[in-house]
């Protein structure tokens, strides 16, 4: 394995490399490099042959990083005290399967990590602090012990294997095709896969699942005859210490294994799921698992024999568990083809409803992923009660890299606000655990599980459709390492690694980007009551696009007001789900928070906010200013021309020209909408479109 790892994230054929250009290596590459530690002291006849993939991929990026810049890697094993003159950097590997490093700052910078992948972290850490970890006192956050706070850091890919005639080859994907597949089939060149495989694992992502949830029947073959195209991608994330993860079809000893059921209590099907988990990890050892969508917007599950969810995720989890495998198992289950004339119904409670009859069922290696919200990655909602409702399961956070309801990489939306909210959300109120420690395992059940996000990468030249929205995929990373971390400072940490130092530079695209998730939502639907897309694929507006869908997602306007009743008194009762305080904080229209309002509550328009404006006076301000701040990002940007690639330049303004559009058509809408149901003018008399 040693020395064939990717080290560049090569310009060719792709416009623009993203984050981690050879330049950010620069201050790592021009110094003195040693690794100790790693048995090559060792007498020869003791050593190992077979060295660790992980700290092959460390010792080739610094070979590489310091031919590139002037350095040298000096030492590969000897005691650094040795040298002279001394190594700037030294790094210690230590025999260990942990991700942790601790820095010292010395007369050489010192990491010292418990095994290989902490070292690839470790050797990160040092590469994201640039020529501020060399020079002067030790910066900020430099120094210490690092452990990552999650334990599975996973992506999760949506990606079919071939063209789906409605969904395209990735679903709810907005950058071109699949990295990893092609006309049904693994891709023979996989040298892009392995340059994504490097920058995921340079934030620290440590799992990845390779197909979409929604599996059909070519990719449930993957189980079975398509195992060496699985192999082959496990080598690729394996240098990076990323565990390589399949979506399978609950159906599957049915769809690919000739039996004539899938009922988690038969014993045919239990025997078939165990051979197929001894195949996969015959041919994978490191294989991490399996994901399931269950029941779920038509894909098959325990539901049609009668069995629950538990039995369900068991029947995989035991057929996973001598392996050392897990299954990741969704929460996403609901009801998708209800009855719009139906009040009682909320689509919000599902989750809650279906799952917490089974806390403390599940066995130890299955993680129930919840969605963030308790409905669909909207711009806003609130956190899942799920989340807090299962002490004795393992429960991970999912959340969406890709921009299905956020502008769908066509507009610039930063989410690590976003999703720091969620993160740092206290379920049980102040003080107490976050979302973050649910998932970590420092919860009131003290079960560690981790986060998921669905990827935004595809075969587009810029990897992400816009250049910007790489900054998401690189922010989950790092808020799921630490999600203690400033997003902005995250935002910022991006900007310099990818467009480099230049101040001017940096501080304008910080400017375009920042506020950009607060924008999109100012200019679309207003105060936490989603959806208003247009029904199928979710982008640009339609008010009413899906309010007479069997899809449980309404806003229940009319010429008296708006929003969904929610509350014990006198709605679904969804908000009985959450623990105190926030039962009663939702309960209430005057304790709920301004942009969850509509949410939780059907308000007259003339419903006074708690920042003052009334509810339809807010819709008109928002909207306004959201397309002027469109503008102003779109101003911003073009002071650029020049100082960065033209061809990111190109692609960037090319999107913020359709943000543009784009805002002004949901503005338009939404305001006249507003004014003709209402009635209501503007208080500020401005022009709206009646
Ligand atoms: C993979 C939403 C999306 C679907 C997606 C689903 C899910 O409904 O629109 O495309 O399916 O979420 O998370 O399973």
């Amino acid at each position: 394995m040693t020395g064939d790892v990717t080290t560049t994230t090569p310009d060719e054929g792709w416009v623009h490399p993203a984050w981690l250009p050879a330049e950010a290596w620069r201050p790592v590459g021009s110094r003195r490099v040693a690794v100790v530690g790693d048995g090559r002291d060792a007498p020869a006849d003791t050593r190992s042959t077979q060295e660790h993939p992980v700290l092959a991929t460390v010792r080739a990026e610094l070979r590489a990083a310091t031919q590139r810049w002037g350095g040298a890697l000096v030492a590969t094993g000897r005691g650094a005290a040795d040298l002279d003159p001394g190594p700037d950097l030294v790094l210690v590997v230590g025999d260990g399967a942990g991700e942790a490093f601790t820095v010292d700052h010395g007369p050489a910078l010192t990491v010292t990590a418990d095994g290989p992948l902490g070292l690839l972290h470790g050797l990160h850490h040092v590469v994201r602090h640039g020529e501020a970890a060399f020079v002067g006192a030790p910066a900020a956050g430099l120094t210490g012990r690092h452990a990552p706070v999650q334990p599975v850091r996973m992506l999760d890919h949506w990606d079919n294997l071939e063209v789906h005639p409605v969904m395209g080859q990735v679903e709810r994907g907005y950058a071109g095709g699949s990295i990893f597949w092609d006309d049904g089939r693994l891709r023979d060149d996989l040298a892009r896969a392995a340059s994504y495989a490097r920058l995921l694992g340079s934030t620290g992502i440590n799992a990845v699942a390779v197909n979409n949830v929604n599996v059909h029947r070519v990719e449930a073959r993957l189980l079975t005859d398509g195992l060496d195209q699985v192999a082959r991608l496990a080598e690729v994330f394996r240098p990076w210490g990323i565990r390589t993860y399949l979506s399978v079809s609950f159906a599957a000893p049915v769809v690919v294994g000739g039996l004539t059921t899938s009922d988690p209590l038969d014993e045919d099907v239990r025997r078939w799921w165990a051979e197929a988990a001894d195949r996969v990890w015959a041919r994978i050892p490191d294989f991490g698992g399996f994901v399931v969508k269950a029941d779920s917007e038509g894909q098959p599950g325990p539901f049609a024999y009668g069995r629950d969810h538990a039995d369900g995720a068991n029947l995989l989890a035991r057929a996973v568990a001598p392996h050392g495998g897990t299954v990741f198992w969704r929460a996403f289950v609901y009801d998708h083809q209800q009855d719009w004339r139906d009040r009682t119904t909320d689509r919000a409670r599902a989750a809650h409803d279906h799952f917490t009859p089974l806390d403390g069922r599940f066995d130890d290696n299955v993680v129930v992923q919840v969605k963030q919200g308790p409905i669909d990655f909207q711009v806003r909602e609130p956190v899942s009660p799920l989340l807090a409702a299962m002490p004795a399961t393992r429960v991970a956070v999912e959340l969406q890299v890709t921009q299905e309801y956020t502008g769908q990489q066509r507009h610039v939306c930063y989410l690590g606000p976003a999703w720091s909210q969620v993160l740092s959300f206290q379920p049980w109120g102040s003080p107490g655990p976050t979302v973050a420690d649910v998932a970590a395992g420092h919860g009131p059940g003290a079960r560690a599980a981790g986060v998921v996000a669905v990827s935004n990468v595809g075969d587009d030249p810029f990897w992400t459709g816009h250049p910007l929205a790489q900054a998401n995929l690189y922010a989950f990373g790092r808020l799921a390492w630490d999600p203690a971390l400033d997003p902005t400072d995250v935002l910022d940490e991006w900007i310099r690694l990818t467009f480099g130092d230049d101040p001017a530079v940096a501080s304008t695209v910080h400017e375009v980007m920042d506020e950009s998730w607060t924008t999109y939502e100012d200019y679309t639907a207003p105060l936490g009551i989603g959806f208003m897309v247009r029904p199928g694929g979710h982008y640009g507006p339609d008010v009413d696009g899906y309010e007479y869908t069997p899809w449980g997602t309404y806003h229940f306007a009319d010429r008296d007001g708006i929003g969904v009743d929610r509350t014990r008194a006198t709605g679904t009762g969804f908000t009985g789900q959450y623990p105190s305080p926030w039962r009663d904080v939702y309960e209430s229209p005057e304790t709920c928070p301004d942009e969850l309002l509509l949410f939780f509550h059907h308000v007259p328009y003339t419903h006074r906010l708690r920042s003052g404006v009334t509810v339809v006076q807010h819709v008109y301000d928002t909207h306004l200013r959201g397309v002027e701040r469109v503008e102003e990002m779109a101003q911003a940007w073009a002071e650029l021309a020049g100082r960065v690639d033209p061809r990111v330049d190109a692609r960037v303004r090319e999107r913020l020209a359709e943000q543009r559009r784009s805002a002004v058509e949901w503005r338009d809408q939404l305001t006249t909408y507003f004014l003709r149901k209402s009635g209501v003018p503007d208080e500020h008399g401005r022009p709206l479109y009646p």
